[in-house]
């Protein structure tokens, strides 16, 4: 009898366990989420360029996606081409000179106009709604053109 319920028991145990989360979940080790970042992997922070310079992206922990798409952990990217960050809490705007939002889910982009000396690029993933994320998610690098 004593067997019986402590068998009992632990099957409940077990289900409680396993009850929040799907069995490929269950395996990982608990609370490993994978930290939301950007990253622009090129042109390197500090690099000489030539003209005309592809800005190439990389994300973790976020799903990158068109703008069109409305789902939780997922983003588009946004660049700030030699423009300060808008504020975190509002709308990314559209057709400002600088501001480039890569609404179809790009994850590189061509600047084709950049004058020769430094420029700074700074990338920002953003919803749907085209609101940077929370906390941002940013990258920036300097670089000049030859
Ligand atoms: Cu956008």
């Amino acid at each position: 009898m004593g067997t019986w319920i402590s068998a009992s028991a632990l099957a409940l145990c077990a289900a409680a366990v396993l009850a929040p989360g799907t069995e490929a979940q269950a395996k990982k080790p608990a609370k490993v989420t994978k930290p939301v970042k950007v990253k622009i992997t090129s042109p390197l922070d500090g690099a000489t360029v030539t003209a005309p310079v592809k800005v190439t992206l990389a994300a973790t922990g976020v799903q990158i996606v068109p703008a069109t798409v409305e789902r939780p952990g997922t983003g588009h990217y946004h660049l700030y081409v030699d423009h300060d960050l808008t504020l975190i809490g509002d709308t990314i705007p559209k057709g400002t000179p600088g501001i480039i939002h890569l609404g179809r889910g790009q994850t590189e982009f061509v600047l084709d106009s950049l004058n020769p000396g430094p420029h700074r690029i700074i990338a920002v993933v953003g919803d749907w709604r085209h609101i940077p994320l929370k906390p941002l998610v940013a990258d920036t690098v300097r670089f000049t053109v030859k």
